[in-house]
């Protein structure tokens, strides 16, 4: 070999994040937008595929969930590598892939871990059944640093919770009430989005066992956008890796993806794209 490899950076390496994730080919959400929130972030993104899936930036028409054995492999080999400074797990295709992914984070229980229960696409074709919302609840949120569900998952997994008790369907749980339940189940916060709720403004909540540790309100912004939830969830992923406790990564992670909707592009004839490069692309106008 002639020359080596230089190794003499001044600066220090990015921290890195491990993503557990569905490939969109859009770009739009799943890994793909993992990817370039967390290089936007200046994080090193370690990408293990979940499943494949075929959309566009109209809806999601299928998806292939990947082998549970596979999944655990490329984890593995990665995390015995490399020095992982935070996970997030978006997308998961099938129950055996949670239990599999389940099994790996417990090997690692110092790793802050971000679960983003993706159930449906923007369009609400499904991508999770109730068996894979079980075997969350039962396997991944007990582990869970920060779940990061919008109102519309946080009433489905709090309802799946009590679906064997007495409670009444027909009633809209209060997001409080979600959130409790939520922790109950096991994970130390929630962060329960709000674009989904009425309101000129939206509101998102950050919970932890002891009731509400922050909301925050933003102007809502007029278009639907892809991958929005994936945005958050990994910025909130690498603000942790970066070092900020959970209730300051929340906060940044917020006003961060709300400048990528703000900066949102439609490539397409379906959604907007959350411009997760905004600050590359010249434009720097204040919010
Ligand atoms: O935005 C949720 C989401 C996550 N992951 C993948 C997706 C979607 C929505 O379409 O396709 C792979």
């Amino acid at each position: 070999m002639s020359a080596s490899v230089s190794t003499s950076f001044s600066t220090p390496p990015p921290p890195i994040v491990l993503v557990f994730a569905g490939t969109d080919p859009t770009g739009g959400a799943g890994l793909q937008a993992d990817i370039l929130t967390l290089a936007s972030l200046g994080c090193h993104p370690l990408s293990v595929v979940t499943a494949v899936t075929v959309q566009d930036t109209v809806g999601v028409d299928d998806f292939f969930p990947m082998e549970a054995e596979w999944i655990a492999d490329q984890a593995r080999s990665v995390l015995e590598d490399m020095p992982v400074a935070a996970i997030k797990i978006g997308m998961i295709g099938s129950v055996e892939a949670v239990a599999a992914i389940a099994e790996v984070v417990s090997d690692y229980p110092d790793i802050p871990l971000v679960l983003d229960p993706v159930l449906t696409s923007g369009r609400g074709d499904p991508l999770a059944n109730e068996a894979l919302m079980s075997a969350l609840i039962d396997l991944l949120l007990p582990q869970t640093t920060v779940l990061t569900p919008n109102s519309i998952e946080a009433r489905r997994l709090a309802e799946e919770e009590e679906e064997d008790t007495e409670a009444d369907s027909e009633a809209t749980l209060e997001l409080a009430d979600c959130a409790r339940r939520l922790i109950d189940l096991g994970c130390e916060f929630v962060l329960i989005t709000g674009a989904h709720e009425q309101g000129a403004q939206v509101v998102n909540t950050l919970y932890n066992t002891r009731g509400v540790v922050h909301r925050q309100n933003w102007e809502r912004l007029p278009g639907s956008y892809h991958g929005s939830g994936c945005t958050l969830a990994a910025a909130l992923a690498g603000f942790l890796a970066l070092g900020q406790d959970v209730a300051e990564a929340a906060k940044e992670a917020q006003a961060y993806t709300w400048q990528t909707l703000k900066h949102a592009y439609r490539p397409g004839m379906g959604q907007f794209i959350p411009d997760r490069m905004y600050w590359v692309h010249g434009d720097d106008e204040e919010a």
